[in-house]
């Protein structure tokens, strides 16, 4: 950016800032916020953290320990050591026994150990060892100090009155002094100072206009027509400026919101279920024989409390299922050849599809036409994997109206998955229990077909026992499954997961 954009994106307060630093070369906010005329030090700080993002200025840190004394009348009392010096001194003459020192009584025998200590650090005496007894002799140096306080004594004099830093005592003296027990109390402060780096100084030094601006457009300013006169301050639409990250939708959220505005907008009503089933709904009107491996415990959570469905409302429905399942009923069938048992069919579980929902739905309401469809948890006792849950979301449908045919259903499943911005899908043949013909829906994800869903035309094994003969067109999708491949994910697992990460930058979709 050429110098002159630079100055002209500059605010108010960081001209203020670049000029008094102008004469001020290094110094503190606080010196600055006086040259400079500005209100406050922390606005100093802010057009200063400015200044630095562009270059022009160097906020620097450094730590200052300040020390004051942590009991004040520290002060007035003697420090040990001159206690010992002034009693060898005036009482015994320079030179005494240790012995002797104690027995005075002039100082408590835990004190007369730390003097002596610093009477040898000082200079002040010596110890030497005469038969059994320790000696205490004053050199000339201790006899100086009668008449004359050291620096440290000095110093703890002036820290009565105020913190000194490490700068404003006698070098070593403060060190010196927190080796005591108890005696100071240490403080960090920060010091900054801010000086101008060699661009800002050629900035600082050229001639600009210190002019108050508009930094805001208000209405009023509009209104008024005043924009045309004032100052407005330009813009950096480059300036870095953090990432504003809301409240957000989940993305499994986001993703049901589209997947139903997608069979709304295609005419299809939405429908619900519930968790709680009886196999008979499950599974027997779904024509799927008592004996079938899916029934089995390893695939599906049955149920303790309660363990039975009461079936007695659905008795007209519960003989002919019955039928159907052992020789066909009117439906041309051979059926499934059985003794079929109301026990097994009472039996309550967690819905192992959501295909339960659409059966119900056609029972309760067999006229013609209907397209519904629903968004639905559903429980499978099953192992999880990269692209297995033991808990997931079936998207369902049906469709019956009259014409509707195969052909109907793989365009019906390529518009949906097209209008999920999936463009490619394959369907090959499979097998369902309750449809005929059944296909199942393919993606190629990062180089393997992945199963997304599987579909058919309900059999009328199932269809005519609840009161329609025309083709039902129906369909079972892995929502989740859908997920992995609109946020490129290698596993499943990972959208319930909840890393906060993911969910603040997962795409809206
Ligand atoms: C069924 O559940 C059939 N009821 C679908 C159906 C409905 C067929 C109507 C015909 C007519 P399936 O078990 O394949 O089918 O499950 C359907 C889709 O759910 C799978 O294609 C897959 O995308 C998803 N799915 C299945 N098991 C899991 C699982 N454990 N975790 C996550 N998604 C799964």
């Amino acid at each position: 950016m050429a110098d002159e954009d630079v100055l002209e994106q500059l605010s108010y307060s960081e001209k203020k800032v670049l000029k008094a630093l102008h004469t001020l070369k290094t110094s503190t906010p606080e010196n600055i916020q006086k040259e400079g005329g500005l209100d406050q030090v922390v606005e100093v700080m802010n057009a200063a953290s400015w200044l630095q993002a562009k270059g022009l200025v160097e906020i620097r840190e450094v730590i200052r320990k300040n020390y004051s004394l942590k009991r004040k009348d520290v002060a007035a009392k003697k420090l040990p050591e001159r206690v010992v010096l002034e009693v060898v001194m005036q009482d015994f003459g320079g030179r005494v026994s240790l012995a002797d020192l104690k027995a005075s009584g002039k100082l408590k025998i835990e004190d007369i150990q730390i003097a002596l200590g610093w009477i040898k650090r000082k200079g002040w005496g010596d110890l030497t060892k005469e038969g059994p007894d320790t000696i205490v002799i004053m050199t000339d140096k201790g006899r100086a100090a009668l008449s004359e306080k050291g620096d440290d004594e000095l110093t703890i004099e002036r820290l009565a009155t105020s913190e000194l830093s490490e700068e404003d005592a006698p070098e070593g003296v403060l060190e010196a002094l927190k080796q005591r027990k108890d005696f100071l109390n240490e403080k960090h402060i920060v010091i900054r100072t801010i000086a101008l780096t060699e661009k800002g100084s050629e900035l600082a030094a050229r001639p600009f206009e210190m002019r108050e601006e508009v930094a805001q457009i208000t209405p009023e300013l509009i209104q008024s027509g005043k924009w045309r006169e004032v100052n407005l301050r330009k813009y950096d639409v480059k300036a870095f400026a953090p990432t504003a990250i809301g409240g957000r939708k989940h993305p499994m959220t986001l993703l049901i919101d589209r997947v139903r505005e997608a069979f709304l907008t295609m005419g299809f009503t939405e429908i619900r279920g519930q968790y709680v089933e009886s196999a008979f709904w499950n599974m027997d009107v779904l024509f799927t024989a008592q004996d079938h491996p899916a029934r089995e415990m390893q695939d599906t959570f049955y149920l303790k409390n309660p363990d039975k469905i009461d079936l007695t409302k659905d008795r007209e429905l519960v003989d002919i299922v019955k039928q159907v399942h052992e020789n066909g009923w009117k439906t041309g069938s051979l059926g499934w050849r059985y003794d079929w048992k109301i026990e097994e069919a009472e039996r309550a579980l967690l819905r192992t599809h959501s295909t339960v929902n659409t059966a119900r739905y056609i029972a309760e309401n067999p006229e013609l036409p209907f397209k519904v469809f629903s968004i639905g948890r559903i429980f499978r006792s099953e192992a999880m994997d990269s692209t297995h849950l033991p808990e997931f979301t079936q998207i369902e449908g049906i469709v019956c109206e009259e014409g509707a045919n195969f052909n109907m259903l793989c365009g019906l499943l390529k518009e949906f998955y097209r209008r999920m911005g999936i463009p490619e899908m394959r369907i090959r043949p499979a097998y369902f229990p309750y449809t005929e013909p059944s296909l199942e829906v393919e993606i190629l994800w990062k180089g393997q077909w992945m199963e997304l869903g599987g579909a058919g035309i309900f059999r009328p094994e199932v269809t005519e026992p609840l009161g329609v003969k025309e083709p039902v067109l129906a369909w079972g999708l892995g929502l989740e499954r859908l997920g992995m491949l609109l946020w490129g994910l290698d596993d499943i697992r990972d959208i319930y997961v909840s890393d906060i990460d993911w969910l603040k930058k997962a795409p809206q979709v």
